[in-house]
């Protein structure tokens, strides 16, 4: 059963860590789309029209029977698009706020994610309709996907350069900051420590975990084709930007990927 994950940058690999764990008997393929990172401050025509044509080429080349979008600045615009042209199951990911509301207790909650995501009317929907009774702050921020980038590649973070993207918060009151954070970004799980050191009180929401429940009952239900393929148990990452690499071999390699294409 082969799974294509897809994101701009590394952040997939947090989501591909809690899937593989649901279902270890997958074939994974890794699209790292790092000739167009970061998708974060891009504009939507701009991401709907990429990701259509990089998926599209890919489910043709790889024979994948499922695609995690594992992007929320691309799956809070993209995914009805792709989910017309594309006939095998796609699953988004998308910022956790409806656990994250049901987890506070103080009805104040932390959105962080890419300024794209921020700005989505599907994220707004989702606090309206999930969230009426909190209050949302919010940080767009592509500075922190580049920190998780960075630290991905094996280069030092700081826990001085992740506590400046959250300085909005951490100026308030203790009483005053969030006490249950969404990581609406694929890539923020890689610093959860950092943040976990910053906002020791709060407890932190990202949807690797939901997503590998998701996963694992498309394919108990057998609602994608090929289910009768038997995994090779190989993991492949294939990327837009050879050269562009830089230190990520190890990474995708630590992960359990094995060729570099
Ligand atoms: N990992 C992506 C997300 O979840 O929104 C962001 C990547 C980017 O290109 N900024």
């Amino acid at each position: 059963f082969r799974v294509l994950f897809f994101d701009s940058g590394l952040g997939g690999t947090s989501v591909f860590s809690a899937v593989k764990e649901l279902n270890p008997n997958c074939s994974y393929y890794y699209l790292f789309d790092n000739e167009c990172f970061p998708y974060g401050n891009k504009d939507e025509a701009f991401i709907i029209k990429r990701t259509d044509e990089i998926l599209e080429e890919s489910v043709r080349r790889f024979s994948v029977s499922l695609i995690i979008v594992a992007c929320n600045t691309a799956s809070t615009v993209a995914l009805p698009k792709l989910r017309d042209r594309i006939k095998i199951p796609i699953v988004g990911v998308v910022p956790a706020i409806k656990p994250a509301a049901i987890k506070s207790k103080s009805k104040i909650i932390g959105l962080v994610a890419t300024p794209g995501t921020i700005r989505r009317a599907y994220t707004n929907d989702l606090i309206e309709k999930f969230a009426k009774d909190c209050k949302v702050l919010k940080i767009g921020t592509t500075d922190l996907v580049r920190l998780c980038e960075r630290k991905m590649a094996g280069k030092p973070v700081t826990l001085t350069e992740v506590a400046e993207v959250f300085g909005p918060w951490l100026m308030l009151k203790p009483e005053e900051r969030p006490d249950s954070i969404v990581l609406g970004c694929t890539h923020f799980p890689l610093v959860k420590d950092e943040i976990g050191t910053l906002f020791p009180d709060a407890v932190l929401v990202d949807s690797g975990e939901a997503i590998g429940r998701r996963v694992r009952s498309l394919i108990s239900l057998n609602q994608a084709p090929s289910y009768e393929e038997i995994s090779d148990g190989n993991h492949a990452f294939y990327t837009g930007n050879l050269e562009n690499l830089s230190g990520y071999e190890n990474a995708f390699k630590s992960l359990g990927f094995k060729d570099l294409t």
